[in-house]
């Protein structure tokens, strides 16, 4: 990959943003990091990615928005190792695992934000709601050791960074929800540990900033 930029738009506190760069720091790549001009959804920044979503990369002349469709675009030219493993089984399930934890697990914690720093309690509900989120999850982890099987991968990534923002919501708002993972933590890879301590601070920063206990 010499001579090709990864330029990548991202925000400290995004949670896909996070999924990106873990992807990128698996896969031994250098990129450079850029805040959307005006923020996420803003103009300026939807003239450049359409979906106006972090994250977004740009790399020979292409503008990708979705972290799945990135990773697997690395994964497809060649940058680093794959992080979908072989056989199209395995990789309709750690495909499927990504969509869960994207479109299922990660809603249900984003629902918690508005309680971070409010006096109003998180209603039952949403608590319920969540938990059976996570206990789906656990019933659909494979063997292991990582979600994607021998090697850290796609679902790993994902997980990880949505692992980290409901630790920071369970602290936050005393959910007293258990934090046991069924898989091998991405702070144990040298590559993955700092930007992991970089963005539980950011979240930190976060939830402190809403006046909420870190
Ligand atoms: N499915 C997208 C989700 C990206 C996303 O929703 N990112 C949030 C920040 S974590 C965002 O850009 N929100 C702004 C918006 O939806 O307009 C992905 O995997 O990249």
């Amino acid at each position: 990959m010499a001579g090709t930029e990864f330029r990548v738009y991202a925000t400290p506190v995004s949670v896909y943003s996070c999924k990106l760069r873990l992807a990128l720091a698996l896969k031994g790549l250098q990129w450079r990091e850029v805040e959307p001009p005006g923020g996420y959804g803003s103009a300026p920044y939807r003239a450049i990615v359409a979906q106006g979503t972090v994250p977004a990369l740009v790399h020979d002349g292409a503008v990708l928005a979705e972290s799945d469709a990135i990773i697997e675009y690395l994964d497809e030219i060649g940058a680093g190792p794959l992080l979908l493993p072989g056989g199209p089984q395995a990789r309709a399930r750690a495909r499927a695992l990504s969509r869960f934890i994207d479109t299922r697990l990660e809603p249900a914690v984003r629902a918690l934000f508005p309680f971070v720093g409010s006096d109003g309690a998180v209603p039952e509900a949403t608590r319920a709601t969540l938990s059976g989120q996570m206990d789906r999850f656990a019933a659909i982890v494979g063997p292991g050791p990582y979600l994607s099987g021998q090697s850290p991968g796609l679902p790993d990534c994902g997980f990880w960074a949505v692992a980290a923002v409901l630790e920071t919501l369970n602290r936050a708002l005393a959910l007293d929800l258990a934090m046991r993972w069924p898989t091998l933590a991405g702070d144990d890879l040298p590559e993955c540990a700092d930007h992991l301590r970089a963005y539980r601070t950011a979240l930190a920063g976060w939830a402190a900033a809403r006046g909420a206990p870190t």
